[in-house]
């Protein structure tokens, strides 16, 4: 019988508590300068955990975590689920007005950041009549006295909270902001029971993941992707995670990935691309045994790449953000390379049609999907929240094509959105900041594949002013601006000028017509 009770649960006690007991000097992390131990990891957690309650944070309060992966953002991350305060994590490549957005958005009451980031968010504060601590090694702001705002004193005091906080399956555990073509992020409010799911649903029945594995993802902590692979997975089975701040460029994925005898690796579709035309050796993969690919599509030639140069397979699996991990995905031994796979046992997925009746085999229907790692709801956004959750069931907003053998093929976004680099962008978001350049009169941003066949934006713009003969120095100028202005992944790859843009009778950019 179902029993639509409670059951008291901390996430952070769950993944804490066995592995500190019965694998207490096993390593857990390996960052960019230091390892720490289960037992230590422990420690550092549950003084961490009182520390916050000693600056006057109180239990369901909200801290914002813009930190690069290393040790000290697991300790954040699980310390304050463990005091039964709810950690959002945000992206660090963030410019200054989406960071003040979130906070503001958010009611977070601390922000724990990495050094580098401090006087960013420093600059948000004085411009912001919100009352808010920030926390990092540096001593910047001074209003927690307690602990001078350091977050090192914080983790290493010696008053420890020895007990989680009491929390059910059911009840807030953290957030993470997931963005849509138009409108700002949604803060996207996950349970404690999530982080759980996806490790039993998806990392061990599907990955078989071990606690001798030890993982390395190039996707970083703060997204869904990275979080589940980097935290969730390693710990729930006492494996050991890499972590890294640096970019993962193809010399600092290979150097982590033989350094530490990497056994899983967790990439995008674009660094898989970049690997595979590196011409690398294939020594240099001898510890892996499996690869993952998600974020948005691997394309078929080079799933089959990969296979060919490492002798292991990749992976291919579709997860969101609402979802908190995958939900749909290929499996070990069994593969079809250009597909995302079969449902993961535990998640029920349907594709409804346009005139809301579910799609037969081998017709495209929109993606809807069910299973116990759903996001409880966006915050503060109820219309939002209403558009894609639908009690039991989530919509992904992507179209799909199941064939008679059950195989799941994706066939592109219901909405503007595109997946670059495995992260959303919105085209409409391009294009306003492109409009924003005084050279610029028009601008339509599109989807266009590159030679791997991935998706990079591409843009249409219609000068102010005739510049004809400058066009390599104005496409420079703009993608600097760009990068400067957007999270810098989002310049457009390619440029187009054009006299006028093709629009309806209406005035509306007829994309259709841009896209080839
Ligand atoms: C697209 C894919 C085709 C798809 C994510 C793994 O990407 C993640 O979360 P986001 O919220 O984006 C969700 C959207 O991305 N997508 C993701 N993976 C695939 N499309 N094939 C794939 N393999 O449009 C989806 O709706 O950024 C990925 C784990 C956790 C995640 N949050």
């Amino acid at each position: 019988m179902k029993s639509n009770k409670n059951i008291e649960f901390n996430a952070a006690f769950d993944l804490i508590h066995e592995n500190s007991v019965k694998r207490p000097e096993k390593i857990a992390f390996i960052d960019d300068d230091n390892v720490i131990s289960y037992l230590e990891l422990s420690n550092k957690v549950k003084s961490f955990a009182q520390s916050l309650y000693q600056t006057g944070l109180k239990k369901n309060d909200r801290v914002i975590i813009c930190m690069d992966d290393c040790i000290n953002f697991p300790i954040v991350f699980l310390g304050s689920i463990w005091a039964g305060i709810v950690p959002i994590c945000v992206n660090t490549m963030l410019q200054k007005n989406d960071l003040k957005y979130m906070i503001e958005d958010s009611e977070a009451n601390a922000i724990f950041c990495s050094n580098e980031l401090c006087n960013k968010f420093q600059e948000i504060k004085d411009t912001s009549k919100k009352e808010i601590l920030i926390f990092s090694d540096n001593n910047l702001s001074s209003t927690a006295k307690e602990f001078n705002n350091n977050l090192s004193a914080m983790i290493n005091s010696k008053a420890l909270k020895t007990l989680p906080e009491k929390t059910y399956e059911n009840t807030e555990c953290f957030w993470l902001y997931s963005s849509g073509s138009t409108g700002r992020p949604k803060g996207t409010i996950h349970l404690h029971k999530s982080l759980k799911n996806t490790a039993v649903l998806y990392a061990k029945s599907i990955l078989k993941i071990q606690q001798e594995d030890v993982f390395f993802s190039a996707a970083k902590l703060f997204f869904a992707y990275g979080l589940g692979n980097a935290l969730t997975f390693p710990m729930s089975v006492g494996g050991t995670s890499i972590l890294s701040k640096q970019r993962p460029t193809v010399e600092i994925v290979i150097r982590k990935i033989i350094n530490n005898k990497v056994t899983i690796f967790f990439g995008v579709p674009t660094l898989y691309a970049v690997l595979l035309n590196s011409n690398l050796d294939p020594a240099n993969f001898k510890s892996l045994r499996l690869a993952v690919s998600a974020g948005e599509a691997l394309p078929e030639s080079l799933c089959k790449k990969w296979i060919n140069l490492t002798g292991t397979e990749v992976l291919d699996g579709i997860g969101s953000t609402e979802m908190l991990h995958i939900f749909i995905s290929n499996s070990i031994n069994n593969i079809t390379p250009g597909s995302s796979g079969k449902p993961v046992p535990g998640y029920e997925v349907r594709l409804i049609k346009d005139d809301n009746t579910e799609a037969e085999v081998d017709e495209i229907g929109e993606l809807e999907v069910k299973g116990p790692t759903s996001a409880k709801a966006y915050w503060n956004k109820p219309e939002k929240t209403s558009a894609t959750f639908f009690g039991e069931w989530t919509k992904t907003g992507d179209k799909y094509i199941k064939n008679s053998k059950g195989i799941f093929k994706y066939c592109g976004r219901t909405d503007d959105m595109m997946k670059v680099s495995g992260q959303y962008v919105s085209p409409f978001e391009i294009e306003a900041a492109l409009q924003s350049h005084p050279l610029v009169l028009e601008a339509a941003v599109v989807g266009k594949l590159n030679q791997d066949n991935l998706l990079k934006p591409k843009a249409y713009i219609v000068l102010n002013t005739d510049n004809n003969n400058k066009i390599n120095q104005i496409e420079t100028e703009l993608t600097n601006y760009i990068k400067n202005k957007l999270t810098p992944f989002k310049y457009p790859r390619w440029y187009e000028f054009l006299d006028s843009l093709p629009k309806t009778a209406t005035g509306k950019i007829q994309r259709y017509k841009l896209r080839d």
